[in-house]
Protein backbone atom coordinates (compact mmCIF):
# COMPACT_ATOMS: atom_id res chain seq x y z
CA UNK A 1 0.00 0.00 0.00
CA UNK A 2 1.68 2.95 -1.13
CA UNK A 3 -0.39 5.57 -1.26
CA UNK A 4 -0.03 8.31 1.21
CA UNK A 5 -3.55 8.99 2.42
CA UNK A 6 -4.44 5.15 2.70
CA UNK A 7 -1.47 5.01 4.60
CA UNK A 8 -1.93 7.82 7.10
CA UNK A 9 -5.80 6.32 7.56
CA UNK A 10 -4.30 3.15 8.24
CA UNK A 11 -2.70 4.88 11.50
CA UNK A 12 1.00 5.55 10.16
CA UNK A 13 2.42 8.70 11.17
CA UNK A 14 4.50 9.77 7.94
CA UNK A 15 7.13 12.52 7.87
CA UNK A 16 5.30 14.68 5.56
CA UNK A 17 1.41 14.68 5.79
CA UNK A 18 -0.36 13.86 2.42
CA UNK A 19 -2.77 16.85 1.74
CA UNK A 20 -5.80 17.68 0.02
CA UNK A 21 -8.42 20.32 0.42
CA UNK A 22 -12.39 20.40 0.50
CA UNK A 23 -13.89 22.64 -2.22
CA UNK A 24 -10.62 21.97 -4.44
CA UNK A 25 -12.47 22.07 -7.54
CA UNK A 26 -14.62 25.07 -7.11
CA UNK A 27 -14.73 28.64 -8.17
CA UNK A 28 -11.52 30.27 -7.52
CA UNK A 29 -9.77 28.22 -9.90
CA UNK A 30 -10.08 29.91 -13.27
CA UNK A 31 -10.36 26.61 -15.06
CA UNK A 32 -13.28 25.33 -13.09
CA UNK A 33 -15.20 28.82 -14.21
CA UNK A 34 -14.56 27.76 -17.40
CA UNK A 35 -15.80 24.15 -17.67
CA UNK A 36 -18.85 25.29 -15.15
CA UNK A 37 -19.49 27.50 -18.14
CA UNK A 38 -19.40 24.66 -20.84
CA UNK A 39 -21.89 22.83 -19.02
CA UNK A 40 -24.26 25.61 -18.57
CA UNK A 41 -25.35 25.11 -15.05
CA UNK A 42 -23.96 23.47 -11.69
CA UNK A 43 -26.63 20.17 -11.98
CA UNK A 44 -25.41 19.97 -15.44
CA UNK A 45 -22.04 19.79 -14.08
CA UNK A 46 -22.60 17.07 -11.74
CA UNK A 47 -24.68 15.10 -13.53
CA UNK A 48 -22.41 15.31 -17.13
CA UNK A 49 -19.48 12.16 -16.06
CA UNK A 50 -16.79 14.20 -18.39
CA UNK A 51 -17.36 16.97 -17.23
CA UNK A 52 -17.77 16.04 -13.67
CA UNK A 53 -14.52 14.46 -13.72
CA UNK A 54 -12.43 16.96 -15.70
CA UNK A 55 -13.32 19.25 -12.62
CA UNK A 56 -12.10 16.60 -10.30
CA UNK A 57 -8.87 16.33 -12.64
CA UNK A 58 -8.17 20.45 -12.74
CA UNK A 59 -6.61 20.51 -9.13
CA UNK A 60 -4.65 17.45 -9.12
CA UNK A 61 -3.23 18.78 -12.67
CA UNK A 62 -2.61 21.80 -11.46
CA UNK A 63 -1.00 21.19 -7.58
CA UNK A 64 -0.43 17.40 -7.32
CA UNK A 65 -2.68 17.28 -4.51
CA UNK A 66 -2.60 13.19 -2.63
CA UNK A 67 -6.53 12.91 -2.87
CA UNK A 68 -9.36 13.76 -5.45
CA UNK A 69 -12.61 14.10 -4.04
CA UNK A 70 -15.53 13.06 -6.63
CA UNK A 71 -16.87 16.29 -7.94
CA UNK A 72 -20.91 15.94 -6.63
CA UNK A 73 -23.19 17.47 -4.57
CA UNK A 74 -24.49 16.33 -0.74
CA UNK A 75 -27.62 17.48 -2.44
CA UNK A 76 -27.77 14.71 -5.32
CA UNK A 77 -29.15 11.62 -3.12
CA UNK A 78 -31.80 13.86 -1.51
CA UNK A 79 -33.03 14.67 -5.05
CA UNK A 80 -32.76 11.25 -5.93
CA UNK A 81 -35.19 10.50 -3.53
CA UNK A 82 -37.85 12.65 -5.17
CA UNK A 83 -37.81 16.16 -3.86
CA UNK A 84 -37.21 18.62 -7.06
CA UNK A 85 -33.57 20.77 -6.60
CA UNK A 86 -31.94 23.64 -8.59
CA UNK A 87 -29.42 26.43 -7.96
CA UNK A 88 -30.71 30.07 -8.13
CA UNK A 89 -27.66 31.61 -9.63
CA UNK A 90 -25.66 33.50 -7.06
CA UNK A 91 -28.09 32.54 -4.47
CA UNK A 92 -27.22 28.84 -3.94
CA UNK A 93 -29.41 25.82 -3.78
CA UNK A 94 -33.08 25.19 -3.48
CA UNK A 95 -35.37 22.08 -2.91
CA UNK A 96 -38.94 20.98 -2.68
CA UNK A 97 -39.71 20.70 1.08
CA UNK A 98 -40.04 17.47 3.26
CA UNK A 99 -41.40 18.57 6.50
CA UNK A 100 -44.69 15.83 7.46
CA UNK A 101 -45.44 12.17 7.31
CA UNK A 102 -47.03 12.20 4.21
CA UNK A 103 -44.31 13.62 2.26
CA UNK A 104 -41.73 11.09 4.18
CA UNK A 105 -43.74 8.10 2.86
CA UNK A 106 -44.01 9.42 -0.34
CA UNK A 107 -40.04 9.64 -1.26
CA UNK A 108 -39.06 7.39 -3.40
CA UNK A 109 -37.77 3.55 -1.60
CA UNK A 110 -33.47 3.47 -1.59
CA UNK A 111 -33.84 1.55 -4.70
CA UNK A 112 -34.58 3.47 -6.89
CA UNK A 113 -31.85 6.26 -6.26
CA UNK A 114 -29.25 5.16 -8.73
CA UNK A 115 -31.31 5.87 -11.84
CA UNK A 116 -30.99 9.63 -11.05
CA UNK A 117 -27.07 8.75 -9.73
CA UNK A 118 -26.00 6.90 -12.34
CA UNK A 119 -23.70 9.66 -14.02
CA UNK A 120 -22.14 10.11 -10.27
CA UNK A 121 -20.77 6.50 -10.33
CA UNK A 122 -19.69 6.80 -13.89
CA UNK A 123 -18.02 9.68 -13.05
CA UNK A 124 -16.15 7.47 -10.39
CA UNK A 125 -15.12 4.83 -13.07
CA UNK A 126 -13.74 7.81 -15.29
CA UNK A 127 -11.50 9.09 -12.32
CA UNK A 128 -10.41 5.51 -10.62
CA UNK A 129 -8.64 4.79 -14.63
CA UNK A 130 -7.49 8.24 -15.19
CA UNK A 131 -5.99 9.40 -11.74
CA UNK A 132 -2.40 8.97 -11.26
CA UNK A 133 -1.12 5.94 -9.77
CA UNK A 134 -0.30 7.92 -6.48
CA UNK A 135 -3.59 9.99 -6.22
CA UNK A 136 -6.38 8.37 -3.87
CA UNK A 137 -10.24 8.49 -4.90
CA UNK A 138 -12.23 10.34 -2.25
CA UNK A 139 -16.18 9.58 -2.23
CA UNK A 140 -18.85 11.28 -0.25
CA UNK A 141 -22.00 11.61 0.78
CA UNK A 142 -23.80 14.23 3.04
CA UNK A 143 -24.25 12.94 6.59
CA UNK A 144 -28.23 12.41 7.57
CA UNK A 145 -28.72 15.62 9.52
CA UNK A 146 -26.95 17.74 7.45
CA UNK A 147 -28.92 16.40 4.23
CA UNK A 148 -32.36 16.64 6.17
CA UNK A 149 -31.62 20.66 7.18
CA UNK A 150 -31.49 21.00 3.57
CA UNK A 151 -34.61 19.12 2.24
CA UNK A 152 -36.44 20.25 5.18
CA UNK A 153 -35.71 24.05 5.13
CA UNK A 154 -35.73 23.97 1.27
CA UNK A 155 -32.38 25.82 1.66
CA UNK A 156 -29.34 26.57 3.50
CA UNK A 157 -30.13 28.05 6.50
CA UNK A 158 -27.99 29.70 8.98
CA UNK A 159 -29.62 28.16 11.77
CA UNK A 160 -31.01 25.03 10.64
CA UNK A 161 -33.58 26.29 12.27
CA UNK A 162 -36.38 24.33 10.12
CA UNK A 163 -35.24 21.03 11.25
CA UNK A 164 -34.34 21.76 14.50
CA UNK A 165 -38.09 22.82 14.75
CA UNK A 166 -39.08 19.71 13.14
CA UNK A 167 -37.08 17.54 15.23
CA UNK A 168 -39.03 19.16 18.74
CA UNK A 169 -42.16 19.15 17.57
CA UNK A 170 -43.03 16.01 15.34
CA UNK A 171 -40.27 13.87 16.22
CA UNK A 172 -41.74 10.83 14.10
CA UNK A 173 -41.62 12.47 11.14
CA UNK A 174 -37.96 13.70 11.59
CA UNK A 175 -36.76 10.32 12.48
CA UNK A 176 -38.44 8.73 9.88
CA UNK A 177 -36.63 11.12 7.39
CA UNK A 178 -33.60 10.94 9.31
CA UNK A 179 -33.87 6.60 8.74
CA UNK A 180 -34.30 7.25 5.29
CA UNK A 181 -31.79 9.19 3.79
CA UNK A 182 -29.20 6.92 6.58
CA UNK A 183 -30.23 3.71 4.68
CA UNK A 184 -29.90 5.56 1.01
CA UNK A 185 -26.72 6.68 1.99
CA UNK A 186 -25.21 3.07 2.50
CA UNK A 187 -26.17 2.46 -0.83
CA UNK A 188 -25.11 5.11 -2.64
CA UNK A 189 -21.91 5.21 -1.33
CA UNK A 190 -21.75 1.10 -1.63
CA UNK A 191 -22.11 1.94 -5.50
CA UNK A 192 -19.59 5.07 -5.54
CA UNK A 193 -17.19 2.59 -3.72
CA UNK A 194 -18.27 -0.41 -6.29
CA UNK A 195 -17.03 1.92 -8.95
CA UNK A 196 -13.73 2.83 -7.71
CA UNK A 197 -13.55 5.04 -4.70
CA UNK A 198 -11.10 4.15 -2.32
CA UNK A 199 -12.32 6.08 0.65
CA UNK A 200 -15.58 7.73 1.68
CA UNK A 201 -16.46 10.62 3.77
CA UNK A 202 -19.46 11.73 5.62
CA UNK A 203 -19.65 15.49 5.88
CA UNK A 204 -21.91 16.69 8.55
CA UNK A 205 -21.15 20.56 7.89
CA UNK A 206 -24.49 21.59 10.63
CA UNK A 207 -23.53 18.65 13.18
CA UNK A 208 -22.29 21.14 15.59
CA UNK A 209 -26.02 22.66 16.13
CA UNK A 210 -26.94 19.35 17.60
CA UNK A 211 -26.41 19.57 21.23
CA UNK A 212 -26.35 16.82 23.89
CA UNK A 213 -28.50 13.89 23.12
CA UNK A 214 -29.01 15.05 19.65
CA UNK A 215 -25.98 15.37 18.75
CA UNK A 216 -25.84 11.08 19.55
CA UNK A 217 -29.12 10.36 18.12
CA UNK A 218 -28.77 12.28 15.06
CA UNK A 219 -25.26 12.44 14.15
CA UNK A 220 -23.21 10.05 16.35
CA UNK A 221 -26.09 6.81 15.49
CA UNK A 222 -26.14 7.77 11.93
CA UNK A 223 -23.04 7.65 11.13
CA UNK A 224 -22.26 4.98 13.31
CA UNK A 225 -24.73 2.92 11.25
CA UNK A 226 -23.60 3.87 8.19
CA UNK A 227 -20.07 3.03 8.80
CA UNK A 228 -21.02 -0.20 10.28
CA UNK A 229 -23.39 -1.48 7.10
CA UNK A 230 -20.10 -0.10 4.56
CA UNK A 231 -18.04 -1.49 6.56
CA UNK A 232 -19.07 -5.04 6.73
CA UNK A 233 -20.08 -4.92 2.64
CA UNK A 234 -16.73 -2.95 2.11
CA UNK A 235 -14.15 -4.25 4.72
CA UNK A 236 -10.57 -2.19 4.58
CA UNK A 237 -12.40 0.65 2.61
CA UNK A 238 -11.37 3.35 5.01
CA UNK A 239 -14.03 6.38 5.92
CA UNK A 240 -13.76 9.82 7.13
CA UNK A 241 -16.24 11.77 9.44
CA UNK A 242 -16.63 15.10 9.59
CA UNK A 243 -18.74 16.49 12.42
CA UNK A 244 -18.21 19.95 11.41
CA UNK A 245 -17.87 22.28 14.49
CA UNK A 246 -18.64 19.55 17.22
CA UNK A 247 -16.34 20.79 19.72
CA UNK A 248 -16.28 18.26 22.56
CA UNK A 249 -18.08 16.07 20.27
CA UNK A 250 -15.29 15.26 17.95
CA UNK A 251 -13.80 13.52 21.26
CA UNK A 252 -14.37 9.85 20.84
CA UNK A 253 -15.93 10.25 17.76
CA UNK A 254 -13.92 7.55 15.80
CA UNK A 255 -14.30 5.01 18.49
CA UNK A 256 -18.22 5.52 18.58
CA UNK A 257 -18.92 5.60 15.02
CA UNK A 258 -15.94 2.95 13.67
CA UNK A 259 -14.82 6.11 11.36
CA UNK A 260 -11.19 5.54 10.44
CA UNK A 261 -10.45 9.38 10.96
CA UNK A 262 -12.26 12.32 11.93
CA UNK A 263 -11.64 15.63 9.79
CA UNK A 264 -11.59 18.62 12.21
CA UNK A 265 -12.94 22.18 11.84
CA UNK A 266 -10.73 25.08 12.30
CA UNK A 267 -12.70 26.50 15.27
CA UNK A 268 -10.75 24.29 17.56
CA UNK A 269 -6.88 24.27 17.58
CA UNK A 270 -4.58 21.65 16.05
CA UNK A 271 -2.97 21.44 19.92
CA UNK A 272 -6.16 20.73 21.06
CA UNK A 273 -7.35 18.36 18.57
CA UNK A 274 -4.11 16.33 18.71
CA UNK A 275 -4.29 15.81 22.41
CA UNK A 276 -8.21 14.91 22.47
CA UNK A 277 -8.82 13.57 19.24
CA UNK A 278 -5.72 12.66 17.26
CA UNK A 279 -4.82 10.18 20.23
CA UNK A 280 -7.49 7.95 19.21
CA UNK A 281 -6.24 7.68 15.40
CA UNK A 282 -5.68 9.62 12.29
CA UNK A 283 -7.12 13.23 12.17
CA UNK A 284 -7.73 15.60 9.01
CA UNK A 285 -7.47 19.22 9.10
CA UNK A 286 -7.82 22.49 10.04
CA UNK A 287 -6.27 25.23 8.56
CA UNK A 288 -8.01 28.48 8.45
CA UNK A 289 -9.92 28.66 5.05
CA UNK A 290 -9.12 31.96 5.54
CA UNK A 291 -5.67 32.02 4.57
CA UNK A 292 -6.72 31.02 0.86
CA UNK A 293 -7.37 34.81 0.43
CA UNK A 294 -5.10 36.39 2.84
CA UNK A 295 -1.89 34.22 1.92
CA UNK A 296 1.31 36.09 2.78
CA UNK A 297 3.99 35.12 5.77
CA UNK A 298 0.66 34.62 8.26
CA UNK A 299 -0.35 31.45 5.80
CA UNK A 300 3.12 30.06 6.13
CA UNK A 301 3.06 30.21 10.16
CA UNK A 302 -0.62 29.20 10.36
CA UNK A 303 0.78 26.51 8.03
CA UNK A 304 3.23 25.40 10.10
CA UNK A 305 1.69 25.03 13.19
CA UNK A 306 -0.53 22.29 12.09
CA UNK A 307 2.00 20.41 10.43
CA UNK A 308 3.91 20.30 14.10
CA UNK A 309 0.91 19.82 16.23
CA UNK A 310 -0.21 17.10 14.67
CA UNK A 311 3.24 15.80 13.65
CA UNK A 312 3.58 13.42 16.83
CA UNK A 313 0.46 10.83 14.61
CA UNK A 314 -1.55 10.23 11.93
CA UNK A 315 -2.41 13.55 10.02
CA UNK A 316 -3.96 14.42 6.93
CA UNK A 317 -3.30 18.20 6.01
CA UNK A 318 -6.57 20.06 5.10
CA UNK A 319 -8.32 23.01 5.74
CA UNK A 320 -11.14 23.29 8.18
CA UNK A 321 -13.61 23.99 5.79
CA UNK A 322 -13.92 24.30 2.19
CA UNK A 323 -11.81 27.15 -0.05
CA UNK A 324 -13.93 29.82 -0.88
CA UNK A 325 -14.40 31.28 -4.02
CA UNK A 326 -12.27 34.32 -3.57
CA UNK A 327 -9.43 32.81 -2.59
CA UNK A 328 -6.13 33.38 -4.92
CA UNK A 329 -4.92 30.45 -6.51
CA UNK A 330 -1.35 31.25 -5.52
CA UNK A 331 -1.86 31.09 -2.00
CA UNK A 332 -3.10 27.19 -2.40
CA UNK A 333 0.41 26.49 -3.97
CA UNK A 334 2.51 28.19 -0.80
CA UNK A 335 0.08 26.35 1.44
CA UNK A 336 1.47 22.78 -0.30
CA UNK A 337 5.18 23.82 -0.25
CA UNK A 338 4.83 24.84 2.96
CA UNK A 339 3.25 21.30 4.10
CA UNK A 340 5.95 19.44 1.74
CA UNK A 341 8.99 21.56 3.05
CA UNK A 342 8.06 20.04 6.19
CA UNK A 343 6.32 22.62 7.63
CA UNK A 344 9.39 24.79 7.69
CA UNK A 345 9.86 27.44 4.86
CA UNK A 346 10.01 26.44 1.13
O1 LIG B 1 -21.49 27.70 -8.38
C1 LIG B 1 -20.90 26.61 -8.22
O2 LIG B 1 -20.02 26.22 -9.02
C2 LIG B 1 -21.36 25.80 -7.07
C3 LIG B 1 -20.53 25.80 -5.84
C4 LIG B 1 -20.53 24.35 -5.36
C5 LIG B 1 -19.49 23.43 -5.51
C6 LIG B 1 -18.14 23.67 -6.12
C7 LIG B 1 -21.62 23.67 -4.76
C8 LIG B 1 -22.97 24.21 -4.47
N1 LIG B 1 -21.25 22.36 -4.53
C9 LIG B 1 -19.96 22.17 -4.98
C10 LIG B 1 -19.24 20.90 -4.99
C11 LIG B 1 -19.18 20.13 -3.73
N2 LIG B 1 -20.06 20.23 -2.69
C12 LIG B 1 -18.23 19.14 -3.45
C13 LIG B 1 -17.24 18.67 -4.48
C14 LIG B 1 -15.93 18.23 -4.14
C15 LIG B 1 -14.91 19.24 -3.61
O3 LIG B 1 -14.15 19.78 -4.41
O4 LIG B 1 -14.83 19.37 -2.36
C16 LIG B 1 -18.51 18.68 -2.13
C17 LIG B 1 -17.74 17.68 -1.34
C18 LIG B 1 -19.66 19.37 -1.69
C19 LIG B 1 -20.31 19.13 -0.40
C20 LIG B 1 -21.37 20.04 0.07
N3 LIG B 1 -22.37 20.64 -0.64
C21 LIG B 1 -21.57 20.32 1.43
C22 LIG B 1 -20.75 19.73 2.55
C23 LIG B 1 -19.44 20.39 2.72
C24 LIG B 1 -19.47 21.84 3.17
O5 LIG B 1 -19.01 22.68 2.41
O6 LIG B 1 -19.93 22.09 4.31
C25 LIG B 1 -22.67 21.18 1.53
C26 LIG B 1 -23.26 21.77 2.80
C27 LIG B 1 -23.19 21.37 0.23
C28 LIG B 1 -24.40 22.12 -0.17
C29 LIG B 1 -24.06 23.18 -1.12
N4 LIG B 1 -23.76 22.95 -2.43
C30 LIG B 1 -23.40 24.10 -3.06
C31 LIG B 1 -23.47 25.14 -2.08
C32 LIG B 1 -23.17 26.59 -2.35
C33 LIG B 1 -23.85 24.54 -0.87
C34 LIG B 1 -24.02 25.23 0.49
C35 LIG B 1 -25.34 25.92 0.51
C36 LIG B 1 -25.76 26.57 1.83
O7 LIG B 1 -25.64 25.99 2.91
O8 LIG B 1 -26.29 27.68 1.72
Amino acid sequence: MTKTILRALAGETLPTPPIWMMRQAGRYLPEYRATRAQAGDFLSLCYTPDLAAEVTLQPIRRYGFDAAILFADILLLPQALGPKLWFAEGEGPRMETTTTMEQVRALKPKGAIHDTLAPVYETVRILARELPSETTLIGFAGAPWTVATYMIAGRGSKDQGAAHALKNTDRATFAALIDIITEATVDYLSEQIKAGAEVVKLFDSWAGSLKGDDFTDFALKPAARIIAALKARHPGVPIIAFPREAGNGYIGFAKATGADCVAIDNSVTPEWAAANVQKDGCVQGNLAPEHMVTGGEALVQATRHVVSAFRGGPHIFNLGHGITPDANPDNVALMIETVRAGGSRP
